[in-house]
């Protein structure tokens, strides 16, 4: 890019960066991101790439129907797809997929009003078995986060791993052609294919977020496989993490197991000729779409039958909304609820706990024996302490729609976020955003990204029961004006960073990557 190109574009951006900070602006909309992405990635077809899909085909008794995975990632990210008509190459997951889809697996998106291609990668068993439940959730998943789930490491796994993202980076290889592209890559599922792209010499601008913590040094170097994995990620100009500590995990990883240049403040590694950079960018959620579903008539009459369905007229409700997951502390956060009803029989009848977990990964063994804790904790709770109007622990152990769960938020008096560790934590946020009435309190584990974020939620750890049950039973027990004080500051937080400023921040901040680094490094500064 020629100097004046490279001037403007930093002074475009620099407008848009005082812009998003202003103290009086309006929220940062779906139409900034689109704006945005009009003026920075005008030329460069946008690709993203993930496991999961945004959309899955599926059968059913009235024919195919199309499901839109709600998360918050996911809506974001389809929005700038939809606005830009790029690729997104992601695990064709549903059982009518290939029956929709051409010959290369693609298919039109968003079904029925069609602006990107979805291309979809299709997996065997076995690459289900080793790439996905074998590296990614038997093996990275448990290393990066701390929570006394011994990672396995097998060879097999790690040989699948490395040909799906193969496979992945092929794919965005043949979507792309000779054309310029931003490639964006999601998660753990992915280490490898920065590499490959790079290596493939095209035009390419490479980001990459990562979406759980990244772990310490110390706890990283046990990685059979840390060297190609790190190599992996550094071929991207710019990797993100949630947290400015997991940031900081990273590049000491670096520092630890590479021979390269890691500029500690300035957040950069140069190795083998080209800088990647490394940043924190929280994400957040569409604050004001949630709000607005929460306040919507139709919400407010769901809230109303599911108090009615389970007896919770009258009764004050605490709720938990999670996978399955042993990261997400789901039997800590019920032990807890245990202790405050023991320590504080004034709740007994009066007070119920719904916890609303998705089935995951069940092919994994400890993933079972998660479920059956929780599943045995709720039924001891239930029956040491029964409540006239139904069960005291409710557990709903299916998928809701996110219209069906924003009238559970709006129903929950009390959120439990509970977390052993965890990126950043979307409940907690979307939780916060569905409460416009202010009635609501958040418990908060400590070792979520998102309890950097949200101080004045009840923080209380799930190693430390006792003081768990203490945190619930406060939330429960405040002063009305000062429970709503708390949920409007946390509001406030929750509104200013939403899902479209995280996008536009990891989006500048890959097209400035380019600004910020100078052409050639000097390949003796740089070692691979
Ligand atoms: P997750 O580990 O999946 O995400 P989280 O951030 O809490 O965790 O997001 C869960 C999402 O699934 C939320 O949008 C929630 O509404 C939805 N969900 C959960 N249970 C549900 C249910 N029973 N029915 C319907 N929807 C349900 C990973 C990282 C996180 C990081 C996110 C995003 O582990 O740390 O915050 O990515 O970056």
């Amino acid at each position: 890019m020629a100097l004046h190109d490279r001037v403007r574009d930093a002074l475009s951006r620099a407008a848009i960066r005082t812009h998003l900070r202003a103290p009086d602006k309006r929220r940062t909309t779906q139409d900034d991101l689109v704006r945005w992405a009009r003026e920075h990635l005008a030329g460069r077809r946008l690709v993203i790439v993930s496991n999961r899909q945004p959309y899955s085909h599926v059968h059913t008794e009235a024919g195919v129907r199309v499901l839109r995975n709600a998360g918050g990632l996911t809506v974001a990210l389809d929005a700038l797809a939809r606005t830009l008509g790029g690729v997104w190459v992601a695990h064709g997951s549903g059982d009518a997929d290939r029956d929709v889809s051409d010959a290369r697996g693609c298919v039109a998106c968003p079904p029925g009003r069609p602006a990107y291609t979805l291309r979809r990668i299709w997996l065997g068993p076995d690459d289900q078995a080793h790439y996905y439940a074998g590296l990614s959730n038997s093996a990275l998943w448990p290393l990066c986060h701390i929570v006394f789930v011994r990672p396995r490491f097998h060879a097999d796994d790690w040989a699948s791993y490395e040909q799906v993202n193969r496979r992945f980076a092929d794919a965005v290889l043949d979507e792309v052609g000779d054309d310029p592209a931003v490639v964006f890559l999601q998660d753990y599922h992915l280490a490898r294919v920065a590499r490959y792209l790079r290596d493939s010499g095209r035009d390419l601008r490479i980001a990459q977020f990562w979406h759980i913590p990244w772990p310490n040094a110390e706890i990283f170097r046990i990685l059979p496989w840390r060297n190609e994995v790190l190599d992996g990620l550094l071929a991207n100009d710019l990797v993100g993490f949630h947290t400015r500590r997991h940031a900081h995990n990273f590049l000491d990883a670096v520092n630890d197991a590479l021979e390269a240049r890691v500029d500690l403040a300035a957040g950069s590694v140069d190795r083998g000729g080209h800088r990647a950079w490394i940043g924190d960018f929280p994400i957040g959620v569409d604050a004001e779409e949630i709000g607005a579903l929460a306040e919507m008539p139709h919400t407010t009459a769901a809230e109303r039958r599911l108090r009615f369905e389970h007896g919770l007229e009258g009764v004050r409700v605490g709720i938990g909304v999670d996978r399955m997951d042993y990261t997400k502390g789901i039997p800590e956060r019920l032990e807890a609820l245990e202790v405050m009803l023991e320590r504080h029989p004034e709740w007994l009848g009066k007070f119920a706990f719904v916890q609303i977990a998705v089935p995951t990964r069940v092919e994994i063994e400890e993933y079972r024996a998660v479920r059956d804790r929780t599943r045995e904790a709720a039924e001891r709770i239930n029956r040491r302490f029964p409540r006239a109007g139904g069960p005291t622990v409710v557990l709903i152990e299916r998928n809701l729609d996110f219209g069906e769960l924003v009238p559970w938020y709006r129903t929950a008096d009390v959120c439990a976020v509970t977390s052993l560790h965890d990126g950043m934590n979307l409940v907690a946020k979307e939780y916060v955003a569905a409460c416009t009435d202010l009635e609501g309190a958040l418990v908060l584990s400590p070792y979520t990204g998102a309890a950097h974020e949200l101080e004045r939620a009840f923080v209380a750890s799930p190693f430390d029961r006792d003081g768990m049950a203490e945190a619930y039973h406060q939330a429960l027990a405040e002063a009305p004006a000062f429970r709503r004080a708390r949920m409007e500051a946390l509001r406030e937080s929750v509104l200013r960073r939403n899902v479209y400023d995280w996008a536009i921040q990891v989006l500048d901040a890959l097209v400035g990557a380019g600004l910020r680094t100078p052409l050639a490094i000097a390949p003796e500064e740089s070692g691979r």
